[in-house]
């Protein structure tokens, strides 16, 4: 039986399987691809697998636009491949978590073809509705992706609201027969053994757009409380609730030990850093390390002993971070060990996403090559809006979350090894030199420093418990922390940058073990460019 907590001890990588492994060489990923290469995760030491939505989706938003919750996308594969993945993973120590969307549905979904058909179909008010004219939406609110909030229904005569694209209508959360529906598709799926969910933008699911409120509405927490007792406490799951708008202290509520939400929060404060305040994702700012130790230092001890946070510095939604906040070109191999280093010796449950542990960086493809729904929206919003193209296409270098959905890339030969087919979004060019295959016979490898890092995690229990403690605070280059607990203490320490900086151990880690590094600069006193390590006593 699994201990309780458990997944305080887990590694979890994210899979995004239209670009993992295609088997059948129609140019996307798929469920057999991931069958094909457990051994690969296994190896690699991780306990977890996230995996981004398979389930059926006419791929408006690559599958975060759901028509059936409790079948598979053809194009990835059958529900029996499905639980041949369950059982291939359970066999190697490793757990399955689905990604909910329950936002919204596809505009696809019957519940929405029938909402569609009247005002007095049962299904009408499983989504959010307001009468009005045409050309007159209710109110201003804008969607994620682009334009209105409110699409106009001329059959109906009326709105429906949808946060994200058009064809991703808002579930209506007031309504209890949705809440009913959705618990007996999420008690469907743990019956077919899923090790956990992960519930996609679940701190928008109680708006009240009539007050303009989409995140954090009043009455979020009833809704998630209600949720969590109908469906995950019926076992000893892992669940992760995605909340961009989360503080600390909405945190410990998502993260209440009592387990009356989530296991924890993938909370987003970091990786606003780099971003204009009050501006979008796309309007790009200098880096703070400064900024960035406050920030983390707020988390790691705000939580401590009263929630559990993730960690992590990519998904299928953010650039990749060599490339933000590290360097993809000299220093490429050097910052990616740095930024692992860093990450997992921080308290939380440490997420992986494809890719990264083999130190993938950005791509900087011409505008016809991106596929991404929110990418594409933002293009030519921007162009109409008078902003000039070549900034639009820095936005784009920095920031689309095209950077993230590149093939993996596995080895050297045809499409990185990912396809014989035609890959459905281009193979960054640089894989003839960052692969899995030549990684996996490099001890010294970004992939070999991942796999160690998971190690330590298992054998040393302060990775898990210790309390965290910052160093050097106003060092505008290192990052230094130390935690501590019964069993043992480490000192975590990190150059951000490519210059040489001083920095000077406490007298009483003069001569501690050092458990990981990425290479010395031998200088007394001095860190290299982008250097971190990891050191251990009692
Ligand atoms: O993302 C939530 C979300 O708020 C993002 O769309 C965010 O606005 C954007 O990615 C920033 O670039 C989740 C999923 O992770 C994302 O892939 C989906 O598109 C979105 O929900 C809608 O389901």
């Amino acid at each position: 039986a699994l201990e309780k907590d458990w997944w305080k001890r887990a590694v979890i990588y994210q899979i995004y399987p239209r670009s993992f492994k295609d088997s059948d060489g129609d140019g996307i990923g798929d469920l057999q691809g991931i069958i094909s290469r457990l051994d690969y995760l296994a190896d690699l030491g991780i306990d977890a697998v996230w995996l981004s939505p398979v389930c059926r989706s006419p791929q408006d938003d690559n599958g975060y636009d759901i028509s059936d919750y409790q079948d598979i996308d053809p194009m990835f594969g059958t529900l029996a491949d499905m639980e041949e993945l369950i059982a291939g993973a359970g066999k190697r120590g490793i757990k399955i978590i689905l990604d909910l969307v329950l936002n919204h549905t596809s505009d696809e979904h019957v519940w929405f073809r029938e909402a569609l058909k009247g005002r007095d179909n049962p299904y009408h008010d499983y989504y959010v509705w307001r009468d009005g004219a045409q050309g007159q939406p209710p109110n201003e609110m804008q969607a994620a992706f682009g334009g209105s909030a409110w699409e106009w229904v001329p059959e109906l005569s009326q709105y429906y609201f949808h946060q994200f694209s058009v064809k991703q209508p808002d579930l209506n959360w007031e309504n209890p027969q949705v809440r009913r529906e959705i618990y007996e598709m999420i008690l469907w799926w743990m019956k077919k053994g899923v090790g956990g969910f992960r519930l996609d933008v679940i701190d928008q699911i109680a708006k009240e757009p009539d007050r303009l409120i989409t995140g954090n509405g009043p009455r979020l927490h009833e809704f998630i409380r209600e949720l969590s007792r109908e469906t995950f406490r019926k076992g000893n799951l892992i669940t992760v609730g995605e909340a961009w708008g989360a503080d600390v202290e909405r945190a410990k509520l998502y993260s209440n030990p009592d387990g009356s939400e989530f296991s924890m929060v993938f909370q987003f404060e970091h990786m606003g850093i780099d971003q204009q305040e009050g501006k979008e994702k796309w309007d790009l700012a200098p880096f703070s390390l400064v900024k960035f130790k406050e920030i983390m230092e707020k988390w790691q001890t705000g939580l401590y002993g009263c929630g559990w946070n993730s960690l992590f510095w990519e998904n299928h939604d953010l650039p990749r971070i060599i490339s933000r906040w590290g360097d993809d070109g000299e220093y490429r191999s050097q910052s990616a060990k740095m930024l692992a280093i860093v990450l997992h010796g921080m308290q939380g449950t440490p997420y992986i996403y494809q890719g990264e542990e083999i130190g993938m960086k950005n791509v900087q493809y011409e505008y016809g090559e991106y596929r991404d729904i929110e990418t594409i929206n933002m293009y030519k919003e921007r162009l109409a809006n008078g902003f000039s193209e070549g900034d639009i296409m820095d936005s784009i270098h920095a920031r689309s979350r095209d950077n993230a959905r590149t093939p993996m890339q596995w080895n050297d030969g045809v499409n990185a090894g990912f396809s014989d087919g035609t890959p459905w979004i281009k193979v960054n060019p640089d894989y003839t030199e960052v692969n899995v295959k030549q990684q996996m016979e490099d001890e010294n490898s970004v992939y070999c420093c991942y796999k160690k890092l998971i190690g330590l995690r298992k054998k040393y229990p302060v990775f898990v418990d210790g309390k965290f403690e910052l160093l050097a605070r106003d060092h505008e280059r290192i990052f230094a922390y130390t935690r501590s607990c019964e069993s043992g203490k480490i000192l975590v320490y990190a150059n951000f940058s490519s210059e040489e900086a001083a920095f000077s151990l406490p007298e009483k880690w003069r001569d501690a073990e050092t458990l990981i590094c990425n290479e010395s600069s031998g200088k007394n006193g001095m860190l290299g460019a982008y250097e971190a390590g990891i050191l251990y006593r009692q």
